[in-house]
């Protein structure tokens, strides 16, 4: 048996962080977390065993800084770094320099992290391994008259990716081929100056495509597994909204191919650890490779909910260099669940941040019900970092089920002090094309085209009118305690209102 991983150091904050931290509690493992000046009080950092300060509350000063990273690993004795996703999760760079100093970085190998990073690597990794790709074509080195001639080839609409790309950055589409020229050269300057590398490359444009994502697991001997599909295709401008499990049109027989799929470029490439890789699925379901994310993802909840696997646990056992504990046969899929994403952002003002501090923050529970939450009450929302501040994730037997559960959950929360896009969240449950599963990448633009959407629900109303009554308490309140004789003003406004409290409790009781 190989040494078991007795610390780990979290190279990240947030949801994430806390939901690591859990799994290495369950683990018996010691938690080490890092935290930049404004999340001194973070709930990541109270949940740890061990906490390190590691720098100003810019993240390329504190959780991009890989010495402080490395040194905070150092003298904490922690053997091994969980980076979490975003931040340092898919930089070779760190991976490697963690391998230099004997430290287990908790993901693939430098290696396959800079392989699948590069998109035309990946593509051709993924060619080679026989899955389908969109049609396309390198034009590095090409001058402009064979660039075009391969575009005519391809066949238009036609889309430029960034070879450094992912995730939307440096994409444009093509309609004509007089419009080639110019859209090549702003996508390759936007690429050189987004990712230091201009380098482009063309591919058939699909047009409303579905985003289902592959949720892969290998080890350190050769073994690789498939965990289902995740469906993606709720999005704004590249960031998920909601996603599920299963996708509301993956049969068993497109899941199994799907999942080959995936398995075979796992193999290909000597994938290691948990991984994600992309699709995009067409109306008549024929499914293109997209892109491999080499990290644990935010949506990884849904499928910890429908197959039981906890992933974290698994990233660790692969990292200490045991055999996966799950054959292909032992992987199910039990039921439906649904991840909201709830972010500070107001979607009525065109899904601005909203940073502020959180006056009353109550998360729902009951059955079915996962929150992962980043933060609790009182805590401040910095503007230094992504506004997602928890996950709803919500299980039921079926989608219908996982459906009316989420809204129920939804409706529970309570928050107070700062704008989030939980009534956005319940407008899409509520409305009949997302029911239906009627779902693609451009299911929002589509839906609500100007961001205009309509807060259905009359709870929600209701629950604003009480948290401006409790502002309006809290800040008399503190009026009260600044004032001169403060103590014995706040004793008697807080007695008068729990006498107005206990009034009302005997109204309901007569
Ligand atoms: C595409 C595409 C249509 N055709 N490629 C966006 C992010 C990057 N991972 C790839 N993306 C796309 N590639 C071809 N040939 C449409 C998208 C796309 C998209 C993909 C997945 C999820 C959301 C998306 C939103 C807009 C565009």
């Amino acid at each position: 048996m190989p040494d078991k991983i007795k610390k780990i150091l979290i190279a990240n904050r947030g949801e994430i962080a806390v939901r690591i931290i859990r799994g290495c509690r369950d683990l018996g493992i010691t938690s080490v977390a890092v935290f930049s000046d404004c999340d001194r009080a973070a709930y990541h950092v109270r949940l740890a065993d061990e906490a390190f300060h590691i720098g100003a509350s810019p993240s390329s000063e504190s959780y991009l800084n890989q010495d402080k990273i490395i040194d905070a690993a150092r003298r904490s004795g922690a053997e091994a770094i969980h980076p979490g996703y975003g931040f340092l999760a898919e930089n070779a760079v760190f991976a490697q320099r963690c391998a230099d100093e004997g430290i287990i970085f908790i993901g693939p190998r430098p290696e396959t992290i800079s392989l699948l990073g590069d998109k035309l690597q990946a593509r051709a990794a993924a060619l080679e391994a026989g899955l389908p790709v969109v049609p396309g074509e390198t034009i590095e080195g090409d001058d402009l008259e064979t660039a075009i001639s391969k575009a005519d080839k391809v066949g238009y609409p036609i889309l430029i990716k960034a070879a450094a790309g992912g995730g939307g950055k440096g994409m444009r589409v093509v309609h004509r081929a007089d419009e080639f020229e110019n859209s090549l050269q702003r996508a390759s300057s936007e690429a050189r100056s987004a990712f230091g590398d201009g380098r482009v490359y063309i591919e058939k444009y699909l047009e409303r495509p579905r985003h289902i994502e592959i949720q892969i697991l290998c080890d350190q001997h050769g073994n690789a597994i498939h965990l289902n599909e995740r469906e993606c295709s709720i999005q704004r401008r590249h960031q998920k909204v909601i996603e599920e499990s299963p996708s509301p049109v993956v049969t068993p027989e497109l899941r199994q191919r799907m999942g080959e799929a995936a398995v075979n470029i796992a193999l290909k490439t000597g994938y290691v650890g948990a991984g994600t890789v992309e699709f995009m699925v067409a109306q008549d379901l024929s499914f293109y490779f997209l892109e491999v994310n080499t990290r644990l993802q935010v949506e990884h909840p849904v499928t910890e909910m429908v197959t039981g696997v906890d992933l974290v646990r698994e990233q660790i056992a692969v990292a200490e260099g045991t055999q996966l504990r799950y054959t292909q046969e032992d992987i199910k899929l039990d039921g439906h669940a649904i991840e909201c994403r709830i972010y500070a952002e107001d979607p009525q003002n065109g899904f601005a941040p909203s940073t502020g501090r959180l006056q009353h923050y109550r998360i729902p529970a009951g059955p079915g019900v996962r929150v992962d939450s980043g933060v609790v009450i009182y805590n401040e929302i910095p503007i230094y970092y992504d506004p997602m501040i928890a996950k709803l994730v919500v299980w039921g037997s079926d989608r219908a089920e996982a459906i009316a559960r989420t809204r129920r959950a939804l409706q529970e929360y309570r928050v107070s002090g700062l704008k989030t896009t939980i009534g956005f969240h319940l407008a899409v449950l509520a409305s009949e094309r997302f029911v239906k599963g009627d779902l693609s990448t451009s299911f929002l633009t589509e839906e609500y085209p100007d961001n205009k959407y309509e807060i259905l629900d009359d709870d929600i109303l209701r629950s604003a009118a009480i948290a401006a009554a409790l502002d309006k308490f809290t800040h008399e309140r503190k009026i009260a305690l600044n004032s001169g004789d403060g103590n014995r003003r706040a004793v008697s406004l807080w007695r008068n209102h729990h006498r107005r409290d206990r009034l009302r409790k005997f109204e309901r009781e007569s």
